[in-house]
């Protein structure tokens, strides 16, 4: 995006949200919204409605000045970087693929925890001077691969990356593990850990600094809850 619309939207949001009195929290559905509401619920933060049940894509809390977007897990740092949302919680996966400093990243919340791994048929014969890789988390492998000295050809996919190497579109994938079930339900092996992923609080940088004294409480209250967990 060219400086000046990034600026533009960016401006766009701040009249919106970082003026207004509302504290706005961005999470993804699933396993990550079920996981922080502990956390939340810790920094005194309880959601009015279930995002499982209701079609809401703005819930209200038990607290007047703040509210939850649920949105795409891989839009959480655009909502947050761009001040449509003041703080946000979303996988390290997610956020070594979006890049940049434009977010503070104040804790791991070592939640919906999962491993980055290369994966592929356990019996597959590859050519490993020209790998095919399939995967969503296209920096993550390309970086991986050239620190490996390893040139890969890489194909960009959305979703069901295990299903690459089973069609012959790829020989190896590369995608966040956790129990292992759905690699093995593939005839898949995972081969090489490439990262320990977990979920992290990210904050926008005109947040932390125009909502200063309520972000850091919630960031404070957030960190205990963590701690607490062990
Ligand atoms: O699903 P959608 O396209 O909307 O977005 P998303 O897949 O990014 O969201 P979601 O809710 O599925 O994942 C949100 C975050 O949870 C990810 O960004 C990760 O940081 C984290 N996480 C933790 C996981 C997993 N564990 C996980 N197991 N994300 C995805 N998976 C998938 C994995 O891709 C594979 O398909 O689950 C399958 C493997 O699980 P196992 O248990 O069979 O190994
Ligand atoms: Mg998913």
């Amino acid at each position: 995006m060219p400086k000046s619309a990034a600026y533009r939207i960016n401006t766009l949001a701040i009249a919106k949200n970082n003026m207004s009195a509302t504290i706005t929290i961005a999470l993804s559905k699933g396993r990550i919204f079920k996981e922080t509401l502990p956390l939340l619920e810790h920094a005194g933060i309880i959601p009015l409605d279930d995002p499982t049940t209701s079609r809401k894509l703005i819930l209200d809390t038990n607290l007047d000045d703040v509210k939850l977007v649920v949105i795409r897990a891989s839009d959480v740092p655009t909502f947050v970087e761009y001040g449509a949302a003041d703080m946000g919680v979303t996988g390290k996966d997610v956020l070594v693929e979006y890049g940049g400093d434009g977010l503070y990243e104040p804790l791991d919340l070592k939640i919906a925890r999962c491993r980055m791994m290369v994966a592929g048929p356990k019996d597959g014969v590859v050519d490993e001077s020209r790998m095919r890789i399939a995967t969503k988390y296209v920096e993550t492998a390309k970086r991986y691969f050239a620190a490996q000295g390893q040139q890969v050809e890489i194909i960009k996919l959305y979703g069901a990356m295990e299903l690459a190497p089973i069609v012959g579109l790829a020989d190896r994938i590369v995608d966040v593990v956790d129990t292992g079930n759905t690699l093995k339900a593939n005839g898949l092996v995972a081969m090489d850990h490439i990262a320990d992923v977990s979920s992290r609080l990210i904050v926008n940088k005109a947040s932390m600094k125009m909502k200063h004294e309520r972000v850091k409480r919630y960031i404070d209250l957030i960190a205990e809850a963590v701690a607490s967990k062990g």
